[in-house]
């Protein structure tokens, strides 16, 4: 009897290890910088982020390569869209959080010129819970192919 119940029991273990594939790991993918087209203005950086199994916050993001990086979001105030600074982004366990054109977006001043030429930069993204995830965001010049 003590041994049926133990299979039981693992079975339902196993069972419930295996459920929950989905947001068990915080990760970033589709990370994407578009240069400018103008010198001396900034480029603009698009990624989305997949929460884990705790809500956390995206904080920041760094690199090594650029000058500056800031957080932003467009929204609209008086039927003008304007761009702002944010601090942080919220990232609800489990759900995919998309950092894209028209929404929010990476501002980037300054990208190296080795990190252009290769077509990639590496950025760090920290997040509320101190996890630091590094990610090479593909470098995109105006016309590359999407
Ligand atoms: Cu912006």
């Amino acid at each position: 009897m003590h041994k049926f119940l133990s299979v039981i029991f693992g079975g339902a273990l196993l069972m419930a290890l295996t459920a929950c594939g989905q947001g068990d790991v915080l990760y970033v993918d589709e990370a994407v910088v578009n240069l400018s087209p103008v010198d001396g203005n900034p480029s603009s950086g698009y990624f989305d982020v997949h929460g884990g199994p705790e809500d956390v916050e995206l904080v920041g993001v760094t690199s090594d390569d650029v000058v500056r990086l800031e957080l932003h979001e467009t929204v609209e105030e008086n039927g003008v869209s304007v761009m702002q600074p944010v601090k942080s982004v919220p990232v609800p366990a489990g759900k995919t959080v998309s950092f894209e054109p028209g929404g929010k977006h990476l501002m980037i001043w300054g990208i190296g010129n080795g990190s252009i030429s290769r077509g990639s930069l590496k950025m760090i993204f920290i997040f509320s819970n101190d996890d630091r995830i590094e990610f090479d965001a593909v470098v995109r010049k105006m016309g590359d192919p999407e």
